[in-house]
Order: C-alpha cells, then sequence, then structure tokens
C-alpha cells in the first residue's frame, strides 16, 4: 500500500458465523440431503450436524459469516487496519469472542450488536475432496435489527464510509437494513456492492433481491449463483454466462449516470467482467489437486482481493487480477485464512 487511506472508509453488513469444518465422506452429506458446493439455511432436521462434526470428525473453529470473510482479507492486503468496518449480530459466548478476536487480529472494525438470549451463530463447512457444502445455523446473526445501524456512533460510521459491501445472505436477515445503506450510498453517490451469495438467495429472496437491485453498482455471483438467478427470473434456460451477465447489467437502476458491472466467477475458469454489452475475461491460475487444502470461502477471498484495490481507486482490471490473487491464497489455507504476507504484485 501506498499512502493511507482515510479509516472506516469500507462498511460491510453480514452474518458473523463461526465455521465448524470437517472433510466427511459423501454420505455424510446425502444423509442429511446436502448437495456439494452448495449453501443451506439450516433446518430442524440439520441440528445435529455440529455437534457430529466436533465429535466425530475432528472439526476445525474457524472464523467464517461470508461478508466478515472478505472484509478480513481486504484488511490483510490492505496491511493498514480499521479500513472496513463491519456489523453483525452475535451472543454473548466464546464464540462471539473468537469473532471479535480473529476480526481485531486481521484489522476489521467490527461492531457487533449482541443478543443477550441466543448463541453466536454458526455454520457447518463440509468438505468432499475440492467441494463444500456450507449450512448455517444463524442464531444470533439472525436477531441483527436496523435500531443497531441506528446508533449514533454507527450511523456516523455509515455516512462517513465511501463504499458499501452486504452479501445476499444478509436478505434472508434483515432487507430493511439493507435498503438503508443502499439508500445513504445512493443519496451520496457512492458505489453500493453486493453479492449474489447462493442459489437459495434468488430462488426464496427474490423480492427482496430486487427491492435493492436498483441501487447495486456491482454484482458479483459465481456460476452457480448467476443460473439460478436466471432461472428465478424466467430468463431462457440455455442463457449462457455472458448473456446472464449481460441481463444483470441490464436491470433497472437508480443511478443511470453509473451503469452497473456484473463480476462473475467460475471455479477455475476465467472470471467475467460486464459492463454494458461488453464481456471481458480474467483468467485464473488452476491449482493442483495437492496444493488444494480447501476452497471455502474462495468467493468471500475474491470480493476481498477486489475491494482491497476497489478502496484504493485501482482500475476494474487490478480489483479482478486481486481477487483471483486472493481466492487462490486462500484455498491454498483452512478456511477463509490467510499466511504470511500478501504478495500481489499490481
Ligand atoms: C445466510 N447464510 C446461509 C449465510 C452463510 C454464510 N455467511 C452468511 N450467511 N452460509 C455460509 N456462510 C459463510 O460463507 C463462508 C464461505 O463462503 C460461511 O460462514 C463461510 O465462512
Amino acid at each position: 500500500m501506498t499512502s493511507k487511506l482515510q479509516e472506516g472508509i469500507l462498511v460491510g453488513c453480514g452474518n458473523p458465523l463461526l465455521d465448524i469444518s470437517a472433510t466427511v465422506p459423501m454420505h455424510f452429506l446425502e444423509r442429511y440431503g446436502m448437495k456439494e458446493d452448495d449453501a443451506i439455511l439450516a433446518e430442524e432436521r440439520h441440528m445435529p450436524i455440529y455437534r457430529e462434526l466436533a465429535e466425530d470428525y475432528q472439526a476445525e473453529y474457524l472464523a467464517g459469516g461470508s461478508v466478515q470473510n472478505s472484509l478480513r482479507i481486504a484488511q490483510w492486503i490492505i496491511g493498514q487496519p480499521n479500513v472496513a468496518v463491519f456489523f453483525g449480530c452475535v451472543g454473548k459466548d466464546k464464540f462471539a469472542d473468537i469473532l471479535r478476536e480473529k476480526a481485531r487480529a486481521a484489522g476489521v472494525d467490527a461492531h457487533y450488536q449482541v443478543s443477550e438470549d441466543t448463541p453466536t451463530g454458526t455454520c457447518a463447512v463440509l468438505i468432499t475432496g475440492t467441494h463444500r457444502s456450507l449450512c448455517a445455523n444463524l442464531a444470533a446473526a439472525n436477531k441483527f435489527t436496523i435500531d443497531h445501524l441506528e446508533e449514533p456512533e454507527n450511523r456516523h460510521r455509515i455516512e462517513n464510509a465511501l463504499y458499501y459491501y452486504i452479501s445476499g445472505f444478509f436478505l434472508t436477515v434483515n432487507p430493511p437494513s439493507i435498503m438503508r445503506v443502499a439508500a445513504t450510498a445512493h443519496a451520496k453517490q457512492r458505489p453500493f456492492l453486493m453479492n449474489l451469495s447462493a442459489p437459495f438467495i434468488s430462488q426464496y429472496f427474490m423480492t427482496p433481491l430486487l427491492d435493492v437491485m436498483p441501487y447495486v453498482d456491482i454484482i458479483f455471483g459465481n456460476e452457480a449463483e448467476a443460473h439460478a438467478f436466471a432461472t428465478a427470473q424466467g430468463w431462457p434456460a440455455d442463457n449462457d454466462l455472458r448473456e446472464i451477465g449481460k441481463r444483470l447489467v441490464a436491470l433497472n437502476k437508480l443511478n443511470t449516470g453509473r451503469p452497473r458491472i456484473a463480476i462473475l466467477t467460475q471455479g477455475c475458469d476465467p472470471v467475467l467482467l460486464i459492463q454494458h454489452d461488453s464481456v471481458q475475461e480474467f483468467p485464473v491460475t488452476r491449482l493442483t489437486v495437492d496444493e488444494i487444502v480447501d476452497t471455502n470461502g474462495a468467493g468471500d477471498a475474491f470480493v476481498g482481493g477486489f475491494l482491497s484495490q476497489f478502496v484504493q481507486g485501482k482500475s476494474l482490471d487490478v480489483c479482478i487480477r486481486c481477487g483471483n490473487y486472493a481466492a487462490g491464497h486462500i484455498i491454498k489455507n483452512p478456511g477463509c485464512t490467510y499466511s504470511g504476507s500478501p504478495e500481489f504484485v499490481e
């Protein structure tokens, strides 16, 4: 990093979750009706997973939660603490202490709302080879209310930020808070970035997703998420990713002076940058099976790397290349964690 950035220029809201991660056999997923590379909300029938992972599969406990992951990665690359501010809701327990400490160590300025009576949310991460399946028990994360953003000091933090990032996942928790942040970004003509997050968001939360879409300047997603969005919209089933990207950027937008951009990832295939009618490809370095520890958090790290450059005013080209660098790095580490110093060269 060259010059000092203003503190708190990047604000994110999301679900702070502690990941409980383990390698499991395929039949474990089948037993719980889960699919490889999916992300779901836990139902009653999934509740035994967490204890099973801890007792029978030597689970690892890692800081998680999609937006918080992205912000931790952005901070790691920026190398100057407290550029990123995070809001979310945790419980009053040991897991919250772990998340708070991990955020602090990474340089994320986390301001959690605290639920007195609900435990901190967890996410089961089921690793099968190079795939990961996520099952989130939001618990306290689901207790987030807009009151937290209305606290004078938090309101101040939101007004002072220059960039905003919220996951599609947060639509399951509190759309009014998302709309509030989006409206502030719009009023101040500052970029608002969002993520499609998981296929189920487009399947079951399309209404609040379409409510916020007019405010979205940059939309991120992977191929499965983009296809889920297309299907939920009734777009032609044979739509390829490029076509879906063009339709995403063409959706209604409030600030027409800054056309929407879509950034679609597709695993080890090139990242697509869609602007207007143009589609640009950014190659991804293919890792060998031996180099892959797990792909948990790869998408979040991509966004984190992107944000680290975006908040420094770098070109989209640099932002995307840094996203690819960050995703590659965390795939070589457990969960959404990093090791050593960042080695991204512009
Ligand atoms: C609402 N849901 C399902 C979720 C999540 C989630 N973060 C927020 N909301 N489901 C999984 N995650 C997080 O995604 C990361 C990997 O991309 C996990 O905690 C994991 O760290």
